[in-house]
């Protein structure tokens, strides 16, 4: 990179404009900071401005996912529905950006490229795309955890005469596929949010599932005024509980039962009035789903029973059977009609374990079995999360040491909030922390405001840079492992474990040692003189 003169100077760089880089920008300028934001798309919103597939929908109930960190705007900003879409979240976030004239912070359709740190001058030398040079004290990487999409290379996939989608970057005016063949690949969660709609609008619908994955239903309907009233006359707690509470997820949480305590009759009705109630909290109706089998067990049969019911045709009800994993250890998806899709005339389910896809032709999809002619191809294939969007900046702190070696075996954080050798670089729901496994949004404030502070204390005492120090970054490693050994994630083969992407190291990236626990110990950490970091 060239020399300083060309290069802008600022305190803090922003990398991304979902709800972690707009706050962050708000934070960061309140402490009288000069702040620069960056975001690759055109406009505010993140993982709500690129994933406008059909059904796009938030799994956490909004009146949860949202910030709290304005009662203004809490009064304010009316959700609509228990679980908002993407595109009121999307708006939601525009006026966020707005009311809080974030924009103007913000430069849009550019991205950071390069990232150096500077021994002599402690600063962060910046390149984004549009060959613009920084240089930062402070960078903040806000650039999501499902941020960096994944298409699988299929053979002949250039060949294919129809049009090619992937949900993560669905085109803005939407897609009409009535007349259409089209075909889907992937069920994970913007799958199964998806299949329903596109099978509705199209002419026939073929599903390519590798995996099946446990969907429970949403039972979304439209927020009640008197119901949000009370709610909001109750705020500052509910969301201290959220902040508090174990998955930030699930308001009210309260301690369960084990599911092998309880009588089988018992335990059945807990689970019916979960699964009526919609959405995860059947996953968190007993206190041992993701850490005993046996407890497990009887949730995948719960669910199994609900799929064979719904699925009029047996032999496509046991296709649609996860067995391979235990539930919850992938992603448990939350649906309006996931299953009841697969009773329509017009969809076909292939199962690619019997029958692999062998390639992609210009006129459709051959699996070893046939070929399926189609005019559409949709992507639903997932992430390189977490680490993904850190690892596609060349990143390179001390002794020019880059991210990419420094995490060769696994991404390597303190609270995954910093990285040894990589001063004052942060991540917001960094790896090792408990991000994707919590509210996102719970998760992001408390990170950003954590960054704030320190930063603040920093400045105060006139000192350049924080960064951990090895041996506490160690241990934190070590825990993370060890608490997520605990539990039965690695057991799958999931995004939560890095295998979803080939050579990636399987590790399990997030934090599950709990929500409010994790706050705990940065807040201890924090007052403790913000232990286990060197401020010098
Ligand atoms: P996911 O959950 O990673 O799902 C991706 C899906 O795509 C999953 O079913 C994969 O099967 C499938 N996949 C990936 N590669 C292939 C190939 N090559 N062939 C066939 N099928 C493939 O991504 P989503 O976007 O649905 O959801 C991500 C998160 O966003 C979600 O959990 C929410 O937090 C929001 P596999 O299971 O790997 O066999």
């Amino acid at each position: 990179m060239s020399g300083p003169e060309s290069a802008r100077r600022v305190d803090a760089f922003v990398v991304g404009a979902g709800f972690g880089g707009l706050y962050a920008l708000y934070r960061l300028r309140a402490l009288g900071l000069t702040v620069q934001g960056v975001e690759a798309a055109a406009g505010v919103g993140g993982t709500w401005y690129w994933n406008r597939y059909p059904g796009a929908r938030c799994d956490v109930e909004s009146m949860a996912y949202s910030y709290s960190f304005s009662p203004e705007l809490e009064r304010e900003w009316v959700w609509t529905e228990r679980y908002a879409s993407q595109q009121e979240i999307l708006r939601y976030l525009e006026h966020v950006a707005d009311r809080f004239a974030l924009r103007p912070l913000i430069r849009f359709g550019t991205r950071l490229v390069a990232a150096v740190y500077e021994e002599r001058t402690r600063l962060w030398r910046l390149r984004s795309s549009d060959a613009q040079e920084y240089l930062a004290r402070y960078l903040i990487m806000a650039s999501g955890c499902l941020s960096q999409p994944r298409l699988p290379p299929l053979p002949g996939l250039d060949s294919f005469g129809g049009a090619v989608y992937q949900t993560s970057s669905w085109p803005h005016g939407g897609v009409d596929f009535t007349g259409q063949r089209v075909g889907l690949i992937g069920t994970g969660s913007s799958g199964i949010q998806s299949i329903p709609i596109i099978a509705r609008q199209c002419a026939h619908l073929t599903v390519f599932q590798r995996t099946p994955n446990f969907s429970v239903p949403a039972h979304n309907r439209p927020l009640d005024p008197q119901a949000r009233q009370a709610l909001m006359e109750n705020y500052p707690p509910f969301r201290e509980g959220l902040r508090r509470g174990f998955t930030s997820l699930i308001p009210n949480e309260t301690a369960q039962p084990s599911a092998l305590e309880l009588e089988p009759e018992e335990r059945e009705r807990r689970y019916q009035a979960a699964w009526c109630e919609g959405g995860i909290r059947l996953m968190f109706c007993i206190c041992d789903a993701i850490t005993n089998e046996g407890a497990n067990d009887t949730l995948v049969d719960f669910l199994h029973a609900r799929i064979r019911e719904t699925v009029k045709d047996p032999q496509i009800a046991a296709r649609l059977l996860p067995r391979t994993y235990p539930l919850g250890t992938k992603r448990l998806c939350v649906d309006t009609d996931y299953y009841a899709t697969f009773n329509r005339p017009n969809v076909t389910l292939v199962a690619l374990r019997e029958t692999p896809i062998e390639e992609v032709t210009p006129s459709g999809v051959r699996t070893s079995m046939a070929h399926y002619a189609l005019d559409s191809l949709v992507f639903a294939t997932g992430f390189d999360a977490m680490t993904g969007a850190l690892l596609a900046v060349d990143i390179r702190g001390r002794d020019g040491l880059r991210l990419a070696d420094a995490w060769r075996e696994g991404p390597r954080m303190y609270l995954g909030l910093m990285a040894h050798g990589f001063p004052n670089l942060f991540t917001v729901t960094g790896p090792g922390s408990p991000s994707v496994l919590s509210n996102m949004v719970v998760s992001i404030e408390q990170h950003v405001d954590f960054i704030a502070e320190l930063i603040a204390t920093l400045r105060e005492r006139g000192v350049a840079t924080a960064e951990p120090q090895a041996d506490a970054q160690d241990a934190w490693v070590a825990h993370v492992a060890e608490v997520g050994d605990t539990t039965l994630f690695p057991r799958a083969e999931s995004w939560y474990m890095g295998s979803n992407i080939p050579g990636k190291p399987r590790v399990f990236l997030p934090y599950v040692g709990g929500v409010g626990p994790y706050r705990k110990q940065c807040e201890e950490i924090a007052a403790a003189g913000y232990r286990g970091f060197t401020l010098s």
